[in-house]
């Protein structure tokens, strides 16, 4: 299956190619320089994993990025992440005889393998800490990267992520976001079931992009003197001169659509899902954060924050299948918060649906606040043991138990006692014991002791049974 969407109103076009044939990779074989820790690169090779030097574009300098020795050279084949390496479009890995890499201008390639080195370890390592998965491919897997694409384009082909360049040809297209971008792509094919092609399903899918590659920007979580973390996307690259491709916070501000429902005409605009992510991230009124409106329902929202609203969202993919729709989405992500944190957030996570205008759906979740357990006594008071017999001159200890809906404070006190008896009541809390005292010369026979429980101008009450019998009566019928 080929699938092409371009992204927004600009040239940046994706081409997804299922089912094409598997990475390649320059596999390394041993080593002999020792910088770092040797690890396992694959099945039958072993090769040294290193941190080499990036003098990068967008990440600062010196980066560390992972890097290989093999045979007298190093290369941008990264060990600790299987599958990622880079290299100029249809040529081999990058090879040199030192682990240096880039001059930090943004029209070398070495330069742009190593922003794309770093920002897909830095994916990577989100997909990992944040979201529990394994790899791009959820099998402890990633992708060769490609630059050089002589294009103002990037794209993910379905076995390999391939940039070029801005229109001033100033910049290469591998910004955090945009790297993160076409590496979701690939988490993104590779998660729940195929989603089809129909107009919401390449939105839902363009917009999973760019929450990815957003996600990867916040995970980096670079100072404002470098890529710092931010809802735009492109905002490192000018790639036609415009600024930002797109902005999750007010998608309109970048000529995208804030609400739901689509139009139906192309492009393809991620616009609404990407509104829905950050209004469940941030709200509408995060501090230090820009503001963001809503199309319908109520004006303010409270975000759950990034982490949350990406587990949230990661869980909801799991369920994607074919048709896959804003309705579909929106009940699958209220299953996820529910499943993973219950009401508050799930209803978070609608109120975000509800304020970018997709409505209510069939089958979608429930929840109500947690109501107290029943109480396992009935309302009002009990005695535990309800009845005793004592000796003259002896004397019992019987708990009295208070329900949880009795208001406090709750007086005590007991009615009915026999001459020559006595009630101390002692009460701490909701734990209350009386202990009856019945004198030697109390009568003999039954009586009914009643407690009362006073709470809030009302009364509730509970008997006892107190036998008094003297030792010998036991035996006389
Ligand atoms: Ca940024
Ligand atoms: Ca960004």
């Amino acid at each position: 299956m080929n699938l092409k969407t371009t992204l927004g109103a600009f040239a940046l076009m994706t081409v997804v190619t299922m089912g094409t044939t598997a990475p390649a990779n320059g596999a390394e074989t041993t080593s002999t320089a020792s910088r770092l820790a040797t690890v396992h690169s694959g099945a039958g090779t072993a090769g040294r994993a290193l941190l080499g030097s990036g003098n990068s574009h967008f990440n600062g300098n010196p980066v560390a990025v992972q890097t290989t020795y093999s045979g007298g050279l190093y290369s941008l084949n990264d060990p600790t992440h299987p599958g990622l390496s880079c290299g100029r479009l249809n040529g081999p890995v990058l090879t040199k005889p030192t682990d240096a890499w880039g001059d930090g201008t943004g029209t070398s390639l070495e330069t742009a393998c190593v922003d794309v080195m770093f920002a897909a370890q830095k994916h990577w390592d989100m997909l990992r800490d944040w979201l529990g998965r394994n790899g791009v491919d959820g099998a402890g897997h990633s992708y060769p990267a490609s630059v050089g694409l002589n294009d103002v384009n990037a794209y993910w082909d379905g076995a390999r992520a391939v940039f070029g360049h801005n229109s001033a040809r100033t910049d290469q297209l591998t910004s955090l976001d945009l790297v993160g971008y076409h590496y979701g792509l690939a988490v993104y094919a590779k998660t729940g079931y195929d989603d089809g092609n129909g107009p919401e399903a390449q939105s839902l899918r363009l917009s999973a992009a760019d929450i990815f590659g957003t996600l990867t920007e916040h995970y980096a979580n670079h100072p404002p003197a470098l890529d710092e973390p931010d809802y735009l996307i492109g905002e490192e690259v000018n790639i036609v001169g415009g600024g930002p491709l797109r902005n999750m916070y007010d998608p309109s501000l970048t000529g995208n659509r804030n609400c739901y429902p689509l139009s139906m005409i192309p492009p393809a605009d991620g616009g609404p899902q990407d509104h829905w992510f950050y209004l469940l991230a941030e709200g509408t009124n995060p501090p230090g954060k820009p503001a963001s409106p809503v199309c319908a329902g109520p004006s303010t929202l409270t975000g759950v924050g990034i982490q949350k609203a990406a587990r949230i969202f990661y869980q909801g993919i799991q369920r994607k299948s074919l048709g896959w729709s804003y309705g579909r989405a929106r009940v699958a992500t209220m299953l996820a918060a529910k499943n993973l944190y219950g009401c508050p957030e799930m209803n978070a996570t609608k109120a975000a649906w509800t304020a970018i205008r997709v409505p209510a759906q069939a089958g979608e979740p429930t929840c109500s606040m947690p109501t107290p357990p029943p109480s396992p006594y009935p309302s009002g008071i009990t005695v535990d043991p309800p009845s005793a017999t004592v000796s003259p001159g002896g004397s019992t200890t019987v708990q009295i138990r208070l329900s949880p809906d009795m208001a406090q404070p709750v007086t005590l006190s007991a009615t009915g006692t026999p001459a020559g008896t006595t009630v101390n009541i002692v009460q701490a809390g909701q734990t209350i014991t009386a202990t009856i005292n019945v004198s030697a010369g109390a009568p003999l026979g039954t009586h009914t002791i009643t407690f009362v429980a006073t709470s809030g101008g009302s009364a509730k009450t509970a008997h006892f049974t107190l036998t008094v019998m003297g030792e010998g009566d036991q035996a006389t019928p």
